[in-house]
């Protein structure tokens, strides 16, 4: 059965990951929903964005998650909006994923302390697919 999956990445946090999260989004699209297209959009900057458009975004995200059926998040580029969607995540029981590259990154202590996630270290972004695969499946 197709999965609704938040894929939750960084915008403002900084976009210098946006085409690895557009190639995991593809990749999930394979099989299954995405609903957060939109962080893999590259046009999208991170100074992009009327400020007045936060509450709507906030509030379609929350729905969004509430509506996913888990949350897959890349964390390597660290973001205040994906550690709060991380959390919410977690109030709400969904299953959460995270990936970050081990080689530039160390995560936040807020997650990698965090038992109730599931946390994907990588070096390569090709160990990523097969563990969305048994992630998905
Ligand atoms: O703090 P950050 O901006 O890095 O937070 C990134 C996370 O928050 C992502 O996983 C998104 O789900 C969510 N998020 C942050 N900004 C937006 C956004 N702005 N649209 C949708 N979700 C967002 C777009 C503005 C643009 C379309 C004009």
């Amino acid at each position: 059965m197709k999965k609704k999956v938040y894929f939750a990445g960084s915008i403002r946090g900084g976009r210098q990951d946006a085409e690895l999260y557009k190639r995991v989004i593809r990749y999930i699209q394979r099989g299954h929903i995405v609903l957060t297209e939109h962080v893999g959009d590259l046009s999208l900057s991170k100074t992009e964005g009327m400020e007045n458009r936060d509450v709507a975004i906030y509030e379609q995200d929350t729905a969004w998650l509430r509506e996913s059926d888990l949350v897959i998040a890349e964390c390597t580029t660290a973001s205040l909006g994906v550690g709060y969607e991380l959390a919410y995540a977690e109030k709400f029981g969904k299953p959460v994923h995270i990936f970050y590259n081990a080689a530039r990154c160390k995560l936040s202590a807020m997650l990698s302390g965090d038992s109730y996630f599931s946390i994907h270290p990588y070096e390569n972004e090709e160990e990523i697919y097969p563990i969305i695969d048994s992630i998905l499946q």
